[in-house]
């Protein structure tokens, strides 16, 4: 059966793209839609055609699976513009998403009518790849050069109301859209109909415009965003033509960049995570009402993210004092939102009745699920988990939040550890991404299932991790952190070390981070380990905590601070502290000091996989874009590596 069929109601054509999952734009598609636009410009019977699409959505864009291999005729570009040049108007009728190569085809359509819910963008440059079907060269003529950039670059999509505003569509349809996309069709043959979009006119910009442009894209930190804007500017220069040349060379060039060859790896990893191959078939527990125990950073981010996503939470606090800090700690984080025009004022309000606080634990008896987010410590982590056993209902999911500690030290206070499961969230964990979910051996599937089904519902990446000190994450970060001090072993300046991994595309280098989280949380851990007997040398972070100098909370860390100012300075008292461990080796520039550090990364990646503690060396890639910010568009360490052997 073909992907497109087309039916009539009366002089119109219903041409319907069913291709799922989100009527990706392939090889047949393209074909398709310029047989059908031949056919119906020589049915007499044909007054306009309506291109509609079945399931989900409208065409979410090109079909990514194509782009690691040559392009095939017909073109993208060149179906647009055949739309374009057909005898009778077509109309868009969008629902879902208008994506990328969606929305391009749909410029070339006479009209666009969307639904209230559609969605309207230019998201390749979230694949490292630039509009390559007219989407930098039509989206100024239809709608400004101001609102292209903004579309082209962020690769932020638009609601159908702020595309109606801008000129991006023609109408919100109410209702059935299909029959308001008729409608619209019949009422516009009464008109003489608007000159497509190639024909209409581009503005100009003087090159203020571009130079703030250029360094809002230039923040991104990789090529795509840059090239976008480039693109756009070209186009407005230039002749259609001309622009349709230049775009098509910047989106193939770009194709096969590195860059683009990662960000598609990241995309489908991320898109496999929530449903991994091991519990293919089994049916997770309801997780409607949501117990968390301890209502400092951690927890409140967890009851913050657990009432975003609709759930209703029970939060418990040793005394009233404490939960009314962690209440207030989420009404915080909604006013942020507030203030950020992502939440209204009655959201907020609906969020926060879903939320009750107690000192007891018998209120937990209703609860689905309950996340444990106390002190870090083994003692007290195994007397909560004996209340809930005590007060949760048999079936309730017991989750325990620990970073560090072992969970079957920790399940093993229960009496049914089948119900047990750790999963890890990251602070703040209303923002971070990332959820490691750690069964226990005794963890049943079902349960571990319920762990990814939350996460999808909070809009989380959930990776499966093994059991080991740091799960997979933390292991990563102490490897991390221990070349580093082995570089400033070595004689490599400390701020050097930053400024490389900055340069690679880390919002902040290793030494800046510790310093913003505190040196001494690791020290604890460490000399924690020591007193038990672990053999565990002296690290140079050991060194600053003993002298006091615990990260900008304590005035210094790697770095010296001035007073109320973040800045992190170069301290000689430092380079005195650690004088004696230093030796003057050969200097390294920026990417040899990058390459050091993500060798050692993907090498103790490369450590996990191999003990099982990682299913796939993609899950490892996610862990570090989602949890330890590293630049999404290098594929994470496990990728990047692989592209080194690769080049
Ligand atoms: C482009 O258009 C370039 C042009 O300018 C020029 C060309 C010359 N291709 O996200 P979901 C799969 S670049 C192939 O979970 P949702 C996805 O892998 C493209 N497959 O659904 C998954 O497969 P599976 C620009 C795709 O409902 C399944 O669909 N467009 C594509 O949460 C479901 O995906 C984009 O970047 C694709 N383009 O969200 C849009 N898209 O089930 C990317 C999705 O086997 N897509 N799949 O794992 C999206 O943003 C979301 O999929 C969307 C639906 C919002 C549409």
């Amino acid at each position: 059966m073909s992907v497109l069929s087309v039916r009539y109601q009366g002089e119109t054509a219903i041409v319907t793209l069913d291709n799922p999952p989100v009527n990706a734009v392939s090889e047949e598609v393209r074909k398709g839609l310029v047989a059908l636009a031949d056919k119906l410009d020589e049915d007499n019977g044909v007054a306009a055609v309506v291109l509609t699409c079945a399931g989900r959505t409208f065409i979410a864009g090109a079909d990514v699976r194509e782009f690691g291999k040559p392009p095939v005729e017909p073109h993208l570009p060149d179906v647009v513009t055949r739309l374009e040049q057909a005898k009778k108007p077509w109309v868009a009728a969008i629902h879902g998403a208008a994506l990328g190569g969606g929305f391009e085809i749909a410029m070339g359509c006479r009209f666009r009518v969307a639904d209230r819910s559609a969605k309207v963008g230019l998201p390749e440059v979230t694949l490292g790849i630039i509009p390559g079907a007219s989407g930098t060269v039509r989206t100024p003529r239809l709608t400004g050069v101001e609102a292209a950039v903004e579309l082209a670059t962020s690769g932020k999509p638009v609601s159908a109301h702020q595309a109606l505003q801008s000129g991006v569509i023609d109408k919100v349809v109410e209702g059935d859209l299909l029959e308001g996309a008729i409608a619209f069709a019949l009422e516009a043959l009464n008109h003489p109909l608007p000159q497509p979009v190639s024909a209409r006119p581009v503005e100009t910009r003087d090159e203020a415009f571009w130079e703030k442009a250029k360094k809002q894209a230039a923040r991104a930190g990789y090529q795509a965003p840059l090239s976008a804007l480039d693109s756009i500017r070209f186009a407005s220069r230039h002749s259609f033509d001309e622009a349709m040349a230049y775009e098509r060379q910047t989106f193939l060039d770009l194709r096969a960049s590195d860059e683009a060859a990662a960000l598609r790896a990241v995309f489908f990893a991320e898109r496999a995570a929530p449903r991994p191959a091991f519990f293919k078939d089994t049916k997770p527990r309801p997780a409607a009402r949501v117990g968390i125990v301890g209502g400092g950073t951690m927890g409140a981010g967890i009851a913050s993210s657990c009432l975003s996503a609709g759930l209703n939470v029970v939060l418990i606090e040793r005394d009233d004092e404490a939960l009314a800090r962690g209440r207030q700690t989420v009404e915080r984080t909604f006013a942020g939102a507030i203030k950020r025009g992502k939440l209204s004022a009655e959201g907020k309000d609906t969020l926060m009745s879903a939320l009750s606080g107690s000192t007891d634990y018998a209120d937990l008896g209703r609860c689905d699920l309950v996340i444990e987010a106390v002190f870090e410590e083994i003692s007290v982590k195994r007397d909560v988990f004996k209340k809930l056993d005590r007060h949760c209902r048999p079936d309730a999911i017991l989750a325990t939040n620990t970073s560090y500690l072992d969970p079957r030290e920790i399940s093993s206070a229960l009496k049914d550890s089948s119900r047990f499961l750790g999963l890890h969230f990251f602070s703040p964990a209303n923002v971070m991404k990332l959820l490691e979910i750690v069964p226990v051996p005794e963890t049943a599937d079902d349960v571990l299932a319920s762990g990814f089904a939350l996460a999808k519902q909070l809009g989380k990446v959930p990776v499966r991790a093994g059991i080991c000190e740091g799960f997979i994450g933390n292991r990563i970060l102490k490897r991390y952190r221990a070349e580093a001090e082995t570089l400033v072993r070595e004689g490599i300046a400390i701020a050097d070390i930053d400024a490389a991994m900055r340069g690679f595309g880390f919002k902040m280098g290793p030494f800046e981070a510790q310093d913003l989280g505190g040196l001494d949380i690791a020290f604890l851990q460490r000399e924690g380990a020591r007193a038990e007997g672990a053999v565990i040398p002296e690290t140079l972070g050991d060194i600053l905590v003993r002298s006091g100098r615990k990260g900008q909370k304590s005035g210094g860390g790697w770095y010296d601070y001035a007073d109320g100012d973040r800045t992190p300075r170069p301290s000689s008292a430092v380079s005195d502290l650690l004088a004696a461990q230093v030796t003057n080796g050969p200097q390294l520039d920026p990417e040899e000091i990058s390459e050091r550090l993500v060798r050692a990364m993907a090498a103790e990646g490369e450590a996990i996989l191999t003990e099982g503690v990682a299913h796939s060396a993609s899950d490892i890639d996610l862990v570090e874009i989602h949890g330890y910010g590293f630049p999404r568009w290098k594929g994470g360490p496990m990728f990047w590596k692989d592209q080194r052997l690769r080049s």
